[in-house]
């Protein structure tokens, strides 16, 4: 196992759009073992695989307090969504920015599992924002693109600044 890097925001790799899985095999398993291991360290409730500069239709997540709601989502598809809901977001890319964003309240979603098994499950709430938010990340698309310019420039200098004190 391994802790995986995390690209940051405005890094253009996020930008990419993932490409489905083809196999569900045990190199993919290790690739999801690493996910978890870097999203539980950091810590996160969800990780999309672009995240880590793999640019396949993969999340891994879990909203829970302790580890039991593990969930893998390979290719994933939504298939209802209904409702909506604010939600002050914040992302593993874009350490130290939290922004409203409007998103459904209850979500379908149809996804692979890590056998490669198909499967379907109904999220509401934070888990339902947490699937919106990375399968925006599969599809190139990060968070802050729902700030108002002002606001996103701001945040841009934020990184920055945080950016120039890790150097240090
Ligand atoms: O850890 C995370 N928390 C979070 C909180 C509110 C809305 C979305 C998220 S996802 C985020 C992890 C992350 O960046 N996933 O891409
Ligand atoms: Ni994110």
């Amino acid at each position: 196992m391994a802790l995986l890097p995390i690209l940051r925001f405005p890094d253009p790799r996020l930008r990419t759009v993932a490409k489905p899985v083809e196999q569900v095999d045990d190199a993919l398993r290790a690739l999801i073992d690493d996910m978890f291991e870097t999203m539980y360290a950091e810590p996160g409730i969800g990780l999309a695989a672009t995240q880590v500069d793999r640019h396949l239709r993969l999340i891994v997540m879990d909203v829970s307090d302790d580890k039991s709601n593990k969930k893998v989502l390979i290719n994933p598809e939504l298939v209802a969504s209904s409702g909506s809901q604010l939600c002050k977001e914040g992302c593993l890319s874009v350490p130290t920015v939290f922004v409203e964003v409007k998103r459904a309240e209850t979500v379908t979603v149809r996804a692979l599992d890590r056998e490669g098994q198909p499967y379907e499950f109904t999220a509401s709430g934070l888990e339902a924002v947490c699937v919106q938010h990375e399968i925006d990340h599969l599809d190139g698309r990060v968070f802050v693109d729902y700030m108002t310019p002002l606001k996103r420039e701001m945040a841009m200098k934020k990184l920055a600044k945080l950016a120039r004190a890790e150097q240090d």
